[in-house]
């Protein structure tokens, strides 16, 4: 009802594009994108192409066993962000209306020291880690994300004893975020993580992919990318985080709490209840794949034992 089976991608030999291959790429990339406005609208200026701008990254990971990382094209023009609309193709054609400066996030609740941050002071000290990404609508993307963990950022704050959790809110602005004046979600986006999920050295706060800013489609200026959920526990464009001693109240969850669950683990022994989880198509390739326990990232395991993952789903 909420959520439609994706139309099968169009598989194009682009969508897949291997680790070496992209390093290179990404540097053609950006030189396509001036010489390609260079010739459609002769004397145009530079600063009118919208071309996300490189960020200086550090160290690199690659988290996801070597497999090859889908194309750029693919994962900035295949999205689920519902406040552009519901259709995967349509952030990309209309999130432009996203304003990401000025840009602040608050942080507040149960820490010692609240306040606001912004965006700017975020975009140091990067680094880029690819994780796979898997939809709970059983596609998959693996993609090299830059940010910080998501550790290091909430430390600042000095979370108190009393934080257990910690809960995101996207944006809300429904001048900016056309779907957001509708009633099919309930606004703003919120997401949350059990403080020990949020601390553990996995999860990540991403700030950009393939070494540039993130496209206003996949969350910009910032968002949660944790590699062993469902994609809608990354939640985007992240304006307020909340340390809180009792579990947040999440946007899907509150929506279909039968289909949606606070851990949304990646598991394929547990069942969507209109599909199953068992396997995922990676975007651009032809056959299924098997999806793994937890996304493949088995270091997580510990942080459910003794837990009931059918129950917790
Ligand atoms: N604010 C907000 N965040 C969101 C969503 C959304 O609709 N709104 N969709 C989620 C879902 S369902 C997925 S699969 C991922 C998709 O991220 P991607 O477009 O970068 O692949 O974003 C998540 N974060
Ligand atoms: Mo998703």
């Amino acid at each position: 009802m909420l959520i439609r089976v994706p139309p099968l991608h169009p598989l194009r030999e682009s969508d897949v594009t291997p680790e070496a291959v992209y390093r290179d790429r990404r540097r053609f990339l950006a030189g396509l994108g001036l010489a390609g406005a260079a010739l459609a609208v002769p004397g145009l200026a530079r600063a009118a192409v919208r071309q996300p701008a490189e960020l200086a990254v550090g160290n690199r990971s690659e988290l996801a066993g070597g497999e090859a990382v889908t194309d750029y094209e693919t994962v900035s023009t295949y999205n689920n962000y519902y406040e552009f609309g519901t259709g995967k193709g349509e952030p990309a054609r209309t999130a432009h209306t996203l304003r990401t400066r000025p840009w602040t996030v608050r942080v507040e609740g149960e820490c010692a020291a609240p306040g606001t941050v912004d965006i700017e002071e975020l975009l140091t000290g990067l680094e880029e880690r690819i994780y796979r990404h898997r939809c709970v609508e059983a596609w998959s993307i693996v993609v090299p994300w830059v940010g910080f963990p998501l550790s290091r950022f909430l430390q600042r704050f000095r979370p108190t004893g009393n934080a257990r959790y910690v809960a995101f809110e996207t944006l809300y602005d429904p001048e900016q975020m056309p779907l957001t004046r509708s009633g099919v979600l309930d606004w703003p986006y919120r997401e949350g993580l059990r403080i020990d999920e949020a601390m553990h050295p996995l999860a990540f706060l991403s700030v950009g992919m393939y070494g540039r800013v993130l496209p206003n489609q996949n969350g910009a200026p910032l968002r949660l990318t944790i590699p062993w959920k469902y994609g809608f526990k990354s939640i985007k464009s992240i304006v307020a985080i909340r340390f809180t001693e009792r579990q947040p109240a999440t946007t899907w969850q509150t929506m279909a709490p039968r289909e949606y669950g606070f851990y949304a683990n990646v598991n394929p022994e547990v069942d969507h209840p209109r599909w199953s989880q068992r396997r995922e198509r990676r975007l651009g390739e032809l056959w299924k794949r098997d999806t793994l326990m937890f996304n493949g990232y088995p270091e997580v395991a510990a942080l459910y034992t003794g837990m009931d993952l059918k129950r917790y789903y």
